[in-house]
Parts: structure tokens; sequence; C-alpha cells
């Protein structure tokens, strides 16, 4: 990869990279749309995760939000697919080469309505990556469409009003048995890049549903998927914060009850303190509920919805060599003939 020329005063992350050295391709994107503020908090996250660029892919289909892996991550792999597809290249980018760092970019077009058998097949096989649904309520690039998570009455300009029952994208992740759920609003940088490293760390699918407006087709009033309503209804869970393993502070002890913290399969930690309500991220049906409660649409609930660490990964299940398989000479992928006829021999 190439770095850029920075003075020597800007700060470098753990591999000796600045920030710059995450950043992509200048936005074409309307001016004020979420999904290039979701692009800024991934530079920041893979930054201070102190990622390397070279081992992440970046994956998506077709939408304003699938293309704006352009945006960041520009010394990355990165392949823009077809609508919906994107679960099947993640599947098999991730299984030709487990150490890939695999980020996913969708839309709730993408995901929710072309893309919503791979997602729940994705989810299902617990693909190791991270998948980000940036949700505006709309078919942002083909000129503002009701998606699958418009509201029910919900009018736009061109769309007229829905009578459809919108589906719930987290909900859809909880069911298919999804080990991490995060909900989470493109005007809260904060909390969307902390729960951003948290899901770097954790292993198997991580889904984090953004509430992204589109400024052009879906920001007006009444709309819940507007800059004004999300900062207006947003309910955050809980005050998070992420250490990683390598930090001193991951050894200090919290008595208080407000304070709790969930260890990911590194070592990694991530602490929640309470804010009004009691929440246990580790019990998938008192997710669910919180979800069903919502529907009212007097609120918007934000942060760890739900994680499990417990489940193993695709290459896992499937007892997967250690090596990645991109790195395996040819004669482990082509084993000879006799191996073959060994094998036959077995089930005569
Ligand atoms: C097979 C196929 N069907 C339809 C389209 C047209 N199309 C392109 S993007 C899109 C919807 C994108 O919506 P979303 O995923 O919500 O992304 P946004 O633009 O809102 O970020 C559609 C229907 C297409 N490209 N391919
Ligand atoms: S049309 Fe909407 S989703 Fe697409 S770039 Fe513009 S504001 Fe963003
Ligand atoms: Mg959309």
């Amino acid at each position: 990869m190439t770095t850029t020329t920075t003075p020597e005063t800007v700060p470098v992350n753990r591999i000796g990279l600045h920030k710059s050295d995450y950043q992509g391709a200048s936005s074409t994107l309307c001016n004020g749309c979420g999904h290039y503020s979701i692009a800024n908090v991934i530079v920041g996250a893979a930054y201070e995760s102190s990622l390397d660029p070279t081992r992440i892919a970046k994956i998506s289909g077709i939408g304003c939000s699938s293309k704006s892996p352009a945006y960041f991550l520009g010394s990355s792999h990165s392949i823009n697919g077809l609508h919906g597809r994107m679960p099947s290249l993640a599947t098999g980018a991730t299984t030709v080469n487990r150490e890939l760092i695999a980020i996913g970019v969708s839309g709730d077009g993408d995901t929710g309505s072309i893309g919503l058998g791979q997602f729940k097949h994705l989810l299902r096989r617990n693909v190791d990556m991270v998948y980000i649904i940036e949700n505006n309520g709309v078919y942002g690039l083909t000129k503002g469409q009701l998606s699958a998570t418009a509201d029910l009455g919900q009018k736009i300009r061109h769309g007229g009003v829905n009578h459809i029952p919108p589906l719930d994208l987290c909900m859809e992740a909880l069911i298919a048995g999804c080990g991490f759920v995060a909900r989470s609003f493109a005007g809260d940088s904060r909390q969307l890049q902390t729960l951003l490293k948290a899901a770097f760390a954790h292993r198997g699918t991580a889904v984090l549903n953004v509430l992204s407006p589109c400024v052009t087709f879906n920001n007006g009033e009444g709309s819940t998927k507007s800059y004004l309503w999300g900062k207006e209804h947003d309910l955050p869970l809980h005050e998070i914060s992420f250490i990683p393993l390598d930090h001193e502070e991951i050894h200090a002890e919290y008595a208080t009850g407000d304070i709790r913290d969930v260890t990911l399969h590194d070592g990694s930690i991530i602490r929640l303190k309470k804010t009004a309500s009691e929440y246990d991220p580790t019990n998938r049906l008192a997710a669910m509920t919180l979800l069903e409660e919502e529907r009212s649409g007097q609120h918007f609930t934000t942060g760890l919805l739900y994680i499990n660490e417990e489940r193993q990964t695709l290459v896992e299940q499937e007892q997967m060599v250690a090596l990645p398989l991109v790195q395996l000479p040819p004669e482990k992928l082509r084993p000879p003939r006799e191996a073959l006829e060994r094998l036959n021999a077995r089930f005569r």
C-alpha cells in the first residue's frame, strides 16, 4: 500500500499508520447524506482499532450506500457486486481467506428487499464479518421509492403513502441467530464508532443497523428516517465504551452496579454504563421484546441490543484448516488420484 506523507507530529496508531492512511476517494454523495458520515466513522474506527488496511475487504451490493466504500479505506480490497448479493461475495471471500477482515456495506433496499434471503443465510452461517446496513427507508440511488423498512403510513414525495408494515432488520438478525446486533444513528458518530470497534473484535457476523438519513428523498417532517426524528427520539440503551485487549484500563476493577463488562473472544471488553433502564444485552428474548415494544414508534433505541460470543463461525463449523485456503500449496488443494481412491474405498 502507499502511505501519504504526513508531518511527524501527526499521531500514528499501533501499526504506525496515520488516520489519513484509512481514507478513500472524495465523496460524490449528496451533501449531508448519512452514508458519508458513516464512511468517516469507519475510517476512525479502523484507524483506532489499528486494522491493517491490506487485510480488509470492503464488500457491497448496489445503492448509494453500497457505493460508499469508495469513500473510505482506499488501500483495501474492494468489490461492488450485484444488488442484494453482497452476502454471497462475503461468504466466498472469507471462506477462501479466513484472515480477511470483511466489512459489508448495504442499504435497506439492498438487504431488506432483494437481498433478504442472502442476509438470513449469511447470519445462519455466522460468516465472520461486520455487516453495516445504512437504513434511510428509501431506495436513494433510484430516486426515492419506499423500501421495506419504511413505516406504515409514511408519505414520501414520489412514492405516495406506505400501506405495508415494515421489516425490522434487527429483529430479522435476532431471529436468524446473529450473535452481535446493534442499532445506531449516523448523527451520533461517537456511539457508532465505539460499536464498530466492538464489531471488529467480535467473532462471527456483527450487524449494525444504522439510521442514515437520505437528505434528498426522505428527510422531511414526519419521516422516521430523518435527522430531526433521529435526534429527537434517540434513546441510548447505555453509554458504551470499548477497551481493546492491549489497553491498561482492561485490568481496572469496577465495583459499581451501573457498569457491565462484556468480554469478547479476543479478550477486549465492551463496557456498558447503565442509563435509565436495566437491560441485559445477552438476553435474546429481551432484545426481541424491546423491538416489539418499539413498534409504537415513540422511541428509537440505539446501542448494543444483543451479544453472544459462543457461536462458531462458518469456517470453524466447517473445521477448515488454520491456513487460509488461498495460501495452501497446489498439492494440498488437489490431492493425488491415490488419495481419492483411498477415500472412495472407505465407502465401499
Ligand atoms: C437486480 C436489480 N434490481 C434493481 C436494481 C435497481 N436498484 C439499484 S439501487 C436500488 C435500491 C437501493 O436502495 P438501498 O439499498 O436502500 O440503497 P440507498 O441508495 O438507499 O443507499 C435498486 C432497486 C438493480 N440495480 N438491480
Ligand atoms: S440520494 Fe439520498 S442516499 Fe443517495 S447520496 Fe443522495 S442523500 Fe444519500
Ligand atoms: Mg436505502
